[in-house]
């Protein structure tokens, strides 16, 4: 993945080499690359050719490092540390941090429209469901909701409502992504696929607002206790934190259950259902 994504970054001896350095800063080195680990799992348990996985994985991960580089600025969550280092907008400066966001956005699109060993209809369609994904629609909106939401009460619909979008969007994109890296995969797996990536999307923000709840914010980079000082609506806070656990515990279970269809080769997608749901930090 790190090799992948350096060999797509615009150089940072390339000009505008600032710009260049501050984009490669906030993807290289850094970030458990859960996203992109769903992309190639999901390709491999639908026979896709390996060569055809890296450009979705690359465009899902910049994606994702755009989003983190913008929360992070004073006007969202206002952030000093990500991935164990000063946010962007701390090495660099707001002004470039913003502009490194917009551009890695671009550059995920930019990958996938130029990828060869995908055909120009899978580009077409994965490029559709980023920008989907990302949009006002899924994680953009899901932030704006989120913004929106400080000092509010929201019901768990509400709540479930705005997680689908800013977090679960961009899981769900990258398993239909990893899906789609090989054409024609049956419906039935299609589906199941779409089970499992909901399931692992939700259960992803229920089991961070755990570690918030029980301290391990730091090691994510955030402000501990800040959600709770803006009085944002998180799992624990609405259902209490041992029914949280518990959701996030039925949310693995179907996870898993909606692997069926795919046998043995859903293996590495039961794992990594493991890991997002059971991770300590
Ligand atoms: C600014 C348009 C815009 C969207 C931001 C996803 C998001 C929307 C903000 C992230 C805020 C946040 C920290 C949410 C908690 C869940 C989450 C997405 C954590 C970070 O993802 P990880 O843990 O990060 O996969 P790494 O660093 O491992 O890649």
């Amino acid at each position: 993945m790190e090799r992948a994504l350096d060999s797509r970054l615009p150089s940072a001896a390339q000009a505008p080499a600032h710009l260049h350095a501050a984009m490669r800063y906030a993807t290289l080195d850094g970030g458990k690359r859960v996203r992109a680990s769903l992309v190639y799992a999901t390709g491999e348990a639908v026979g896709a050719p390996d060569g055809a996985l890296d450009a979705p994985a690359c465009a899902i991960e910049l994606i994702h490092a755009y989003s983190l580089v913008h929360d992070d600025l004073p006007c969202m969550d206002d952030d000093d540390l990500r991935r164990g280092k000063p946010t962007c907008h701390k090495a660099f400066d707001q002004a470039t941090a913003l502009l490194a966001g917009d551009a890695l956005q671009s550059c995920a699109f930019e990958i996938l429209a130029n990828e060869s060993a995908l055909s120009a209809a899978q580009r077409l369609r994965m490029i559709a469901i980023l920008a989907q994904a990302a949009g006002s629609r899924g994680m953009a909106g899901g932030q704006a909701i989120d913004l929106a939401s400080g000092g509010k009460t929201l019901t768990l619909p509400q709540l479930e409502d705005m997680h689908r979008r800013k977090t679960g969007a961009l899981i769900h994109a990258s398993v239909l992504l990893g899906a789609l890296a090989r054409e024609n995969v049956a419906a039935e797996k299609l589906t199941a696929l779409e089970n499992y990536s909901r399931a692992i999307g939700l259960a992803f923000q229920i089991t961070d607002d755990i570690l918030d709840v029980e301290g391990n914010a730091e090691t994510l980079g955030k402000k501990p206790g800040v959600d709770r000082e803006r009085g944002k609506p998180t799992y624990p806070l609405l259902m209490g934190l041992s029914e949280a656990k518990a959701r996030a515990k039925t949310l693995h279970a179907q996870a898993l259950e909606s692997l069926a269809p795919l046998g043995d080769n859903g293996a590495i997608l039961a794992e990594l259902a493991g890991f997002i749901i059971e991770r300590r930090q």
